[in-house]
């Protein structure tokens, strides 16, 4: 099996590689965590694999609703990137990030208390930071190439896409995916507030779900035992990051500073906690399935 660093490197991202395999390619979720946008020297074990294990989870779940990319969990991944790794069909990737909310937080919050509208939604008057949304919205983004997606409304996504009805196909399947694994967190613990997908097209043309699909790196998970509207939620994965990084005064420009190794260890048990509550089988099966 070729070695990692023997693949051409497609694309690097905060937190994950793409190696490009001809007509595949190789996503690999590395370990590496980011608060407030910037990336730690710190890794956090199995972080990537736990990334990985929730995708392959979703992708199968939701198999019904839409085709998604992923080829194999093992075949033609690397060793070293065994259960953090995935083959996928190189899809012709439509330039819209395909956000849902279910919730009122982040930029749906700042751009809601703005005017009261979230990417040309009207929502009622009224609500609070972290409110439940009366239905989920689709709030679709531009892809940045740096820098932050910017909000669009649906007609600027039909407009990027160039056909108003696969837009509209793009946003009824997200809806649909992201009610799906919302209801599902949400009865064992976790609140999926919001999620990115993306999409792409495949070589005879079939819509397929792409990249990741509701990791908490995508999208927002909140414990609901603690969920409290009128303020913003801690994070189920990285709060203790948070927490000690706010604690230590650094001021958020790069570099992010080294995490002590407890914030680290405790950071690790809330990912493969996550992994457990929401796939509810033992992340060591996981590791055992794909070889890690
Ligand atoms: C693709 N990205 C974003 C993700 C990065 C960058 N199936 C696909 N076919 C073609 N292109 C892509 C995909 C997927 N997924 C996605 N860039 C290209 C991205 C992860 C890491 F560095």
């Amino acid at each position: 099996m070729t070695a990692l660093n023997e693949l051409p490197l497609l694309a690097s991202g905060k937190v994950r590689e793409i190696y490009d395999l001809g007509d595949q390619l190789l996503i690999v979720a590395s370990d590496r965590v980011s608060t407030y946008d910037v990336v730690h020297p710190t890794p956090i074990p199995d972080k990537g694999k736990v990334l990985t294990g929730l995708s392959a989870f979703w992708f199968e779940r939701t198999a019904d609703v839409v085709p998604g990319h992923v080829i194999s969990l093992t075949d033609g991944v690397p060793g070293e990137a065994r259960g953090r790794g995935m083959v996928v069909h190189k899809l012709q990737m439509l330039p819209v990030e395909c956000v849902v909310r279910g919730y009122l937080s982040g930029s749906g919050w700042k751009d809601y208390q703005g005017t009261g509208a979230v990417c040309g939604i009207g929502l009622p008057a009224g609500l609070r930071e972290s409110d439940r949304l009366p239905e989920p919205i689709f709030t679709p983004a531009t892809k940045a190439q740096e820098g932050h997606d910017e909000n669009i409304d649906f007609e600027g996504a039909a407009e990027l896409i160039g056909d108003r009805g696969l837009a509209e196909r793009l946003r009824e399947i997200s809806i649909a995916v992201y009610e799906h694994a919302a209801a599902h967190a949400l009865e064992r613990g976790i609140i999926l507030a919001d999620t990115k997908f993306e999409f792409g097209l495949d070589a005879d043309g079939t819509l397929t779900l792409a990249d990741e699909v509701c990791t908490p790196d995508s999208s927002r998970f909140w414990p609901a035992d603690q969920y409290e509207p009128g303020r913003s939620q801690p994070s189920f994965d990285k709060q203790f990051v948070r927490d000690w990084a706010s604690s230590t005064g650094w001021d958020r420009t790069p570099p992010a500073p080294e995490i002590p190794e407890e914030v680290v260890a405790r950071t690790r048990e809330k990912y493969i906690e996550a992994y457990e509550r929401i796939t509810g089988e033992p992340f060591a099966e996981w590791l055992q399935r794909t070889g890690a």
